[in-house]
């Protein structure tokens, strides 16, 4: 992707804190500038590996250190797999992100079955996605001969509060990945959570880190915590919707060409404050009844929304084959 401008952390700063309606209708501006405002693109999140996880992300129901209520399960027969890609094509979606529990993609019979769902999934001609975790010069590479499209691997925060979110791995660790990624000539997925007790500066630093990496983000998911039961950040309140709103306008601002997606946490806002987010850039959704383990808002209820808001899904994009 064309680099975004280089911009320093004071610029990204005075961006995100002027006058939340200053900030959104530059962000609707820019937005407008590069992309059709009535379209939003659908897509559709797949848990394909569920639980088990060794690491200790401290928002994650699927990690080993914590107890949330949640039923593990091994990794999906590819024909379930495609089964369920070819009903997300149905429903309207043009990209389906597989997600797998898990540290690392490993070279076991796992990544042959993964190798090969990608390559289905791709034959559908949706943009396939996918999360897998820390990935290694080879395995990026047979993703991307098996026609994967983006690779999703979030910094989450900024570096400096990324120790207080996990112990089991470094900010580093998660830029080597992401670094492994570009090389490949994978499309980069990366964002952020927020409401995981941080400061204004880790957002900002966060989006910062971003748009400094030597292949930047084509599609910047923006979540807001899922306080899930069981886990570290179980009682973690809800973040507020204006701060929601405000990183997706800087988001937008700092990323002209990328996709914004307002991404979990989107079933807990009103459909106004969804309104306001798509108005402020966010330009991608995940659809359906589920997330990876926690409900999403439904498609009936997404498209109840496009409709009350002159929007439409986007066609597909051609990144399949
Ligand atoms: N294991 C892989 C990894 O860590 O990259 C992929 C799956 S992981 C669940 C994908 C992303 O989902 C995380 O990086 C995080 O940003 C987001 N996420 C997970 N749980 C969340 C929650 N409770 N609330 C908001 N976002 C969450
Ligand atoms: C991303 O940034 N958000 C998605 C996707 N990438 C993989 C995941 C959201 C997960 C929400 C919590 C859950 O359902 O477990
Ligand atoms: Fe494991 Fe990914 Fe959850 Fe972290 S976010 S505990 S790496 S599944």
């Amino acid at each position: 992707m064309q680099k975004p401008k280089s911009w320093t952390k004071e610029e990204i700063s005075h961006l995100y804190r002027q006058p939340l309606l200053d900030l959104v209708f530059e962000a609707a501006q820019v937005h407008r500038q590069y992309h059709d405002s009535k379209e939003v693109q659908v897509c559709t999140l797949q848990s394909i590996k569920t639980g088990g996880c060794a690491e200790d992300c401290g928002y994650c129901s699927q990690s080993v250190h914590h107890q949330a209520n949640l039923e593990r399960q091994k990794l999906m027969d590819v024909d379930k797999v495609l089964a369920l890609a070819q009903e997300a094509k149905a429903g309207g979606s043009t990209r389906f992100c597989m997600g797998a529990a898990g540290r690392q993609v490993r070279d076991d019979e796992d990544f042959e079955q993964i190798v090969k769902m990608v390559k289905g999934v791709s034959g559908l001609g949706l943009e396939v996605c996918c999360t897998l975790g820390m990935l290694e010069d080879h395995q990026a590479l047979r993703l991307k001969e098996a026609g994967l499209h983006a690779y999703n691997h979030n910094l989450d925060t900024g570096e400096k509060h990324y120790a207080k979110v996990v112990s089991t791995r470094t900010y580093q660790d998660r830029l080597d990945t992401i670094e492994t990624v570009g090389k490949a000539g994978i499309s980069l997925c990366c964002g952020g959570i927020l409401g995981m007790g941080e400061e204004e500066q880790d957002r900002i630093d966060l989006l910062y880190t971003l748009s400094h990496l030597s292949h930047p983000p084509e599609s910047v998911p923006i979540n807001a915590l899922v306080p899930i039961e069981g886990t570290p950040m179980q009682d973690l309140g809800k973040v507020e919707a204006f701060d929601l709103l405000r990183m997706i306008a800087t988001t937008r601002i700092v990323f002209p060409l990328s996709k914004v997606r307002l991404s979990a946490g989107r079933e807990s806002l009103s459909e106004m404050e969804q309104a306001f987010c798509f108005l402020a850039g966010a330009n991608s959704i995940f659809s359906g009844d589920k997330l990876l383990t926690t409900p999403g808002q439904g498609q009936a209820a997404d498209l109840q929304l496009f409709g009350k808001l002159g929007l439409s899904p986007m066609k597909p994009t051609g990144h399949g084959h």
